[in-house]
């Protein structure tokens, strides 16, 4: 199987995480990806153009990294990114879709920057900068409380964790994103997770694609 990817997108990097907590870099291959190139590869294999894309023997593929994250979390038990069931459940689909906005959010602002300035929309970066700091507001104040509390060292990540985490790594590609300056409790479960093997190895796996 071949997982196309960037070493900018947050998605990407969600995936690339959850391939090494899954225990699957001898059956997933990471191919890097140039999207929006017209010649890029990708476009061969998956019409839309989006990544993190995941390339099947069999010529199929799928993305949409909830898909993807379901589909690596099949293909080596135990499962760790379903969604709990009894009393758990509705909190749990709250945290992980404020989680996801926090990462959509993050991602249309990461985009806009990367225009060439006088196509940029002020407009767009201002809603998505505020829209940024209210969420990392919100999850200074809710980190503390499960699905978000920080996993032990042996406790595996959930999808919650991997979305909120993936949205405040967003830091390294915006840089107006200063959500560490009024979010103690966030820096401090933000470095705990950038700290742990799997994380290490997937950033490196992004960073150093022809070491892969
Ligand atoms: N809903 C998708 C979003 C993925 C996405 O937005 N990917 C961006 C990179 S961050 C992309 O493929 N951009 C290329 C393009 O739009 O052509 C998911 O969850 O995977």
């Amino acid at each position: 199987m071949k997982l196309y990817v960037t070493p900018t997108s947050p998605y990407a990097r969600l995936m690339l995480i959850v391939r090494r907590e899954k225990g699957l870099e001898d059956r997933v291959e990471v191919v890097h990806t140039r999207t929006r190139n017209p010649d890029d590869p990708l476009l061969a294999v998956n019409p839309s153009g989006r990544i993190p894309f995941l390339l099947l023997p069999d010529g199929s593929g799928f993305e949409d990294t909830e898909v993807l994250v379901d589909y690596f979390d099949a293909l080596s038990p135990p499962r760790q990114f379903a969604v709990p069931t009894g009393a758990e459940y509705w909190p749990f689909r709250r945290i992980l879709a404020m989680a996801r906005s926090f990462i959509d959010g993050g991602s249309v602002w990461g985009r806009e920057i990367i225009r060439p300035e006088i196509e940029q929309s002020p407009m767009i970066i201002d809603h998505e900068k505020r829209r940024a700091e209210r969420l990392a507001a919100f999850f200074e104040s809710s980190v503390v409380d499960p699905p978000l509390t920080e996993p032990g060292p042996d406790q595996p990540l959930n999808m919650p964790q991997l979305l909120l985490f993936c949205a405040l790594d967003l830091e390294r590609r915006v840089p107006e994103f200063h959500w560490r300056d009024s979010c103690v409790q966030l820096v401090t479960w933000f470095d705990r997770i950038r700290s742990r093997p799997s994380v290490q190895q997937a950033f490196a796996d992004a960073e150093s694609p022809r070491q892969i």
